[in-house]
Order: C-alpha cells, then sequence, then structure tokens
C-alpha cells in the first residue's frame, strides 16, 4: 500500500505533518548506530532528514488494488498511508514505469530511490510491483528500492523481498491492539476471507508484527508509518513506539489523521478530527525517547517525483514521459554523487568548526577586575578603588581568584596619567573592569587597552556572569 491518505492536505500540512504510511526517519543522529548503517540511509530522503536536504525520490504508480480497508482512506484516490487524499496518480505498467524511473534517473540525477507506495498496497499487487522493482534493478542498478505497505502480505513476501535486494521497507502499522484496530480497519481481506472488526484486526496486527520479526531476521531497514487518530490511537501510540523498537524497527514516523468530509471516507463523513500540529509534536516528543523519529515526511502522492519538499511529478505525466528517451548514465550519475557527497563534507566540516568554537568559547575562563567597598557587591567608584578583587568567570562559575593593587587613581587631579597606565598594566589580563562609576577619561583607556567597563550596582558574581553570557556572544 502507500502510505495512508488520510485527506486533502494543506501546503503547511504537508510541511509539518507525515502521512501514515511513509517509510522513515533520521537515524543519522541516533544513537549506536555503526557506520555501515550510516552508509545505507545516507543517501536514501526518507531514512535521513540529513539526506533529504541533497537527494530526491521518486514513486511509480503501479499497484491499483488493496486487501484492506482502513477509514481513513477512500480508494477513488491513493492509497492514504504513503500519498495525500484526493490525490490520483496515473496507474503505470511495469514496463511503463521502469521507463519512467530512466527517464527521471537522467533528468534527476540526485535521485537516489525509487519507491512503490501505491496507489493501493504494493504487496497486494505483487507481481507488478516485482516485476517493476526486477526492471529498476536491471537497468539502474544504483538506484536504492523502497516499499511501502500496510504489512498484510508482507510474511508471505520477505524472501522476495530480500532476493531483490530491496533494503527499505514501510509497514503502516497504526496500533497493536485489535480492539483499537476495529476502529481503523473496516476489514481485512486474506486468503480469499473478508474479516471484520477485530478478527480482522487481529490478523493485520499479527501480520504486521510478523512482518517486523521477519524484516528484522532478513536486516532489512524497517520504518513504521502510524496514523495518528484522536480519540483512538493517539494514547496508544507510544505503547506502539515501544513495541516496534522492540521489534526492531528502524524509524517511526506518526503522521496526522487529514480528515475531512469532501475525502468521502469513512473518518471524513463521521467528522472524526485530525490531531492539531501540537497534539502530533508532543506525541512526537514522547516517543522520540526511545527511538528516532521521522519529522521531516511531506506524505507525498504515490506518484511523486523530486526532493521531498519539491512536487515535479507534472513534469512527467504519462503523456511526458513516453515522449522522453530513457538516456540513464551510470557514470553521469556518480559524478552527480560525487559533486553532492563533497558539497556535504564541506558543510559537515563548517557545521564541526562552528560547534568547536562554539564549545571553546563557552568553556573559555576569563578575568574579571571588581572595585568594590564590600558586602560582595560591586559598588565603588573606579577613582576611588586601591584594590580590585580578581575574579575568574567560566559561565557557571564566579571564583574568586585574588586581588591587585594599585594607587587610587583620583589624585585631586595630579599625576592622573601615570596611575592609569600602571592600574591597566596590573589588570592586563583582565577582560573587564566591573565598577559603580567610572568616569569618561579612564573609561576611554581602558577600552582602547581592550579592557571593557561595566557600571552596576550589584552582587559581584551576577555582574560578572552577565558580562560574560555577552562577551561570550560577541566573539561567536
Ligand atoms: Fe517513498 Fe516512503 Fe520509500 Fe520514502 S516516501 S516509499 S520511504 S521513498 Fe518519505 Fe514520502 Fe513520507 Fe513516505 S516523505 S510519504 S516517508
Ligand atoms: Fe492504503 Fe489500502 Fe489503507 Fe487505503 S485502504 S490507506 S490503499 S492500505
Amino acid at each position: 500500500m502507500t502510505e495512508p491518505a488520510t485527506g486533502l492536505l494543506t501546503s503547511s500540512q504537508q510541511e509539518a505533518n507525515t502521512k501514515s504510511g511513509g517509510c522513515g526517519c533520521d537515524s543519522t543522529t541516533a544513537p549506536g548506530m555503526d557506520e555501515k548503517l550510516k552508509a545505507r540511509i545516507a543517501n536514501h530522503p526518507c531514512y535521513s532528514e540529513e539526506a533529504h536536504h541533497h537527494y530526491a525520490r521518486m514513486h511509480v504508480a503501479v499497484a491499483p488494488a488493496c486487501n484492506i480497508q482502513c477509514n481513513y482512506c477512500n480508494r477513488k484516490y491513493d492509497c492514504a498511508n504513503e500519498s495525500r487524499p484526493g490525490v490520483v496518480s496515473e496507474l503505470l505498467t511495469p514496463e511503463e514505469a521502469a521507463h519512467k524511473v530512466l527517464v527521471v534517473a537522467s533528468k534527476i540525477p540526485q535521485m537516489t530511490v525509487l519507491g512503490i507506495a501505491g496507489p493501493g498496497d504494493p504487496l497486494a499487487n505483487p507481481e507488478k510491483t516485482f516485476r517493476t522493482f526486477e526492471l529498476i534493478a536491471d537497468k539502474a542498478p544504483d538506484i536504492k528500492l523502497c516499499l511501502s505497505t500496510n504489512g498484510l502480505m508482507l510474511p508471505e513476501y520477505i524472501d522476495r523481498i530480500k532476493a531483490l535486494n530491496i533494503d527499505h521497507v514501510t509497514i503502516t502499522l497504526n496500533t497493536i491492539d485489535p480492539e483499537i484496530g476495529a476502529q481503523i480497519y473496516s476489514w481485512v481481506h486474506y486468503k480469499r476471507k473478508r474479516y471484520k472488526g477485530v478478527e480482522g484486526a487481529k490478523i493485520l496486527l499479527e501480520k504486521q508484527m510478523e512482518g517486523l520479526q521477519a524484516l528484522k531476521e532478513a536486516d532489512i531497514l524497517c520504518k513504521v508509518n502510524s496514523v495518528m487518530i484522536p480519540g483512538i490511537n493517539d494514547q496508544h501510540l507510544v505503547e506502539v513506539n515501544k513495541a516496534i523498537r522492540e521489534k526492531g524497527a528502524f524509524l517511526h514516523n506518526i503522521m496526522p489523521l487529514i480528515s475531512a468530509p469532501e475525502h468521502g471516507t469513512h473518518f471524513g463523513l463521521n467528522g472524526q478530527r485530525g490531531p492539531t500540529n501540537k497534539e502530533l509534536k508532543e506525541v512526537q516528543d514522547q516517543c522520540s525517547g526511545n527511538m528516532k523519529m521521522m519529522r521531516h515526511c511531506r506524505q507525498c502522492r504515490a506518484d511523486a517525483v523530486g526532493l521531498l519538499g519539491e512536487d515535479r511529478s507534472q513534469e512527467f505525466t504519462k503523456e511526458k514521459f513516453l515522449e522522453m528517451s530513457p538516456e540513464y548514465n551510470l557514470e553521469n550519475r556518480q559524478e552527480v554523487h560525487e559533486g553532492i557527497e563533497k558539497f556535504r563534507a564541506e558543510i559537515k566540516l563548517a557545521k564541526e568548526k562552528a560547534q568547536a568554537e562554539k564549545e571553546a568559547n563557552s568553556n573559555k575562563k576569563i578575568l574579571v577586575a571588581v572595585a568594590t567597598k564590600g558586602g560582595g557587591l560591586v559598588n565603588q567608584h573606579f577613582g576611588h578603588a586601591k584594590e580590585f578583587q580578581v575574579y575568574e568567570v567560566d559561565g557557571k562559575e564566579v571564583r574568586y581568584a585574588g586581588h591587585r593593587r594599585i594607587d587610587q587613581y583620583c589624585q585631586g587631579g595630579y599625576g592622573e596619567e601615570a596611575t592609569a597606565d600602571n592600574i591597566m598594566k596590573t589588570i592586563a589580563d583582565c577582560q573587564a573592569v566591573l565598577v559603580s562609576k567610572i568616569g569618561n577619561c579612564p573609561k576611554e583607556k581602558l577600552n582602547a587597552a581592550g579592557i571593557q567597563t561595566v557600571e552596576a550596582y550589584d552582587v559581584i558574581e551576577k555582574v560578572a556572569l552577565e558580562f560574560y553570557e555577552q562577551y561570550v556572544k560577541a566573539i561567536q
């Protein structure tokens, strides 16, 4: 099945939310991820949040039939698990699909992933789905194959999936409780028989879990999509998250139900609402402690083409792409990918450098000289001070470091020039002088020598930390 069509999305919803059937989350920073795993997702725009800025995916709509009925789906449209409701894709034969992939591979060389996600369920259309994958694997071996399914037939086809080297599979799994499932699925068609209510949900849920286990055993990366349906499974999704994690799912993509009467779905007609962005984020946050969550899903259509944030499907309608010649050129594509990787490496380096600088600055220790008459306060005029208390500040703590004797600056107009020079020498290693007041003349001299002046009447530690904060900001 395609990722679940959950109703028409506004553009902001598309940006903010994920659809129920897509597969993918950013595991690039998941704890414990080894280099081999990183390489497997490095150019998959759904599985790696970072990759989605650079690499594109495409879907081919070769799978029209479905074997279950989700209450958020209207079969007039694409599968709500991977596609926006209300979007209808042009059906292709496997041969047409292969032609299209080769055309796109040359026109958009950063397209690295071919997904089959509908418009029905890919595994309810096994011959068309696998034939398409076979053709692509044969003609465009550098393209990753990706599949999104409701999971009912997954255990049945796991060997074929493995044999075709399909490394990324999404299961749309909305619940682990058949009672809840009965509220989401009207019926399930399994082995020539139609099951309703809890009975149907039980079969589906069992097969989904079996499928998840089988994927793990076959070492195929699995993303789970869950449609969040307020009042039905919203409170239950944390439990779902825990269960799929235990079964070895790699990513979790919680997507909002998109439901409106005009979609003609069971939920749409019954007035079932979708979650607000705030509700969605709360559940995603609750789950994110357990595993990495996908938050960049665009709930793309079953014939999507391009980067996740763009839709170039209209450039490749059937009428148009059949006129184009499939000029797949592996060398050209590799060259483009090398360029992208070079660029990514530069960005990575720049980010690391900025981070290192930030850390170095936040650990930085500085000294400040304080004019005080006691009481733990900055409360003395610069010109009256006969000594400065020197403190070391590192952003977290203010530690007393000693005192520096000086000649009082205000001498009734005599010798102030020489005194100022001596004072500056005495506190040359300090970044600032904290005083209750200071005249313009010594202030300018200190500033010219690189020592800042802070006028305040407050607790020493407070003034010192405030100065530290603005000092670090200024040098970042
Ligand atoms: Fe397609 Fe899904 Fe593969 Fe991606 S989509 S089959 S994993 S290649 Fe991606 Fe689209 Fe979201 Fe799906 S943004 S709807 S998660
Ligand atoms: Fe997808 Fe089938 Fe569910 Fe529709 S009914 S959302 S096509 S799995």
